[in-house]
């Protein structure tokens, strides 16, 4: 007996294929880190603002996020973008960002993704275009079909040298700062950055993060500090300034020097005065891959980001590349019992 006849019947398997919902996405890494865009079959959130869209997904379409990000489809180093038509008709497109754990405000290594994605696709031209984020609008400049410029949302250290006692390390001490994501970002940590120590490292920021919350240090308006930045010298001072560890809210590390940590640390280095406006910053990541960022101050009386009266906020811009790495069309077959990710 052939194995097809031993499957079902014609007439169930059509049952079945009515109780499969199919999600098309393409996957791409920016500097080793992984980005996979929704670009069909999500449903449509209406035409609400970006956070109302957030609100919606998380509230109603939760299962889509788990789904596509979770095992057995993806995994905790995932971070997933719905593209959307955006409300500003201004904007190419709108994004909204979520990982193992739930939403993303913003994500730089993300928008180059996106733009690098949406320009395999046709749909994005080597030039300027405006993206619509829960944080506010972005600039992408795609400058060839790998290396995207990302103009951030204005950016700013919140609190200078705040100290947490680490449980088995003593006293850890660094700057909190926005960088379209909230930051804890520690220089003088005594751990050495290297790949194969991966493991120690995301126990040492896991432990620093639980002492901030254990602590009640947050953000501004008590925003949770969700991602934890260690920085030390880079494997090669020609090609880098700093090497960084960047722990993400999921408990995954970033393999990207992450965009917005870059938007955060060039905000702690302007408020330092140790980078002027204009002057490039090379971020290494833990993998090796680097962004290069830069700066330039918001005009005075900018009111978009509550930075402290000496500490003014700047707009950073990160370059970095991306390759598309797969189209496929997920699929979650109702009869599957883990169509909804393993949660
Ligand atoms: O590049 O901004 C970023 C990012 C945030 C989390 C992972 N990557």
């Amino acid at each position: 007996m052939g194995y097809a006849a031993d499957f079902t019947t014609e007439r169930n398997l059509s049952a079945q294929h009515r109780a499969m919902q199919r999600i098309s996405v393409i996957d791409s890494h920016t500097g080793g880190e992984p980005t996979r865009i929704i670009v069909e079959g999500a449903p449509d959130f209406g035409m609400s603002s970006p956070t109302e869209r957030v609100a919606r997904f998380r509230d109603r379409f939760d299962y889509l996020r788990t789904a596509i990000i979770l095992e057995p489809r993806g995994s905790e180093v995932l971070v997933g973008g719905l593209l959307y038509e955006p409300a500003d008709t201004s904007c190419a497109a709108g994004v909204i960002f979520f990982n193992n754990a739930g939403y993303l405000q913003m994500c730089g290594h993300g928008t180059i993704g996106l733009a690098v994605t949406m320009a395999h696709m046709g749909r994005l031209a080597i030039g300027e275009h405006r993206i619509e984020t829960p944080v506010g609008v972005v600039t992408a400049t795609l400058l060839d079909a790998h290396r995207v410029a990302v103009t951030n949302v204005p950016s700013y250290r919140y609190r200078k040298s705040v100290s947490v006692d680490v449980d088995g390390h003593g006293s850890v001490t660094g700057d909190i700062a926005w960088g379209g994501n909230w930051f804890f970002l520690v220089a003088d940590h005594g751990q050495s950055l290297e790949l194969n120590r991966c493991g120690e490292l995301t126990d040492f920021a896991g432990r620093i993060s639980a002492e901030l919350k254990r602590n009640g240090i947050t953000g501004a308006d008590g925003a949770v500090i969700d991602h934890i930045e260690l920085f030390g010298s880079p494997s090669n001072s020609e090609i880098a300034d700093s090497r960084n560890f960047v722990l993400c809210p999921g408990g995954a590390y970033d393999r990207s020097p992450c965009g917005t940590g870059t938007s955060a640390k060039l905000a702690c280095l302007a408020a330092d005065g140790k980078l002027l406006p204009g002057a490039t910053w090379r971020q290494e990541s833990i993998v090796g891959s680097v962004f290069e960022g830069s700066f330039d101050f918001t005009a005075d009386g900018d009111s978009s980001a509550a930075a402290k009266d000496d500490e003014r906020a700047i707009v950073p811009t990160i370059i970095g590349s991306a390759w598309v790495t797969g189209e496929c069309e997920l699929i979650l077959d109702d009869s599957d019992p883990f169509r909804h990710g393993i949660c």
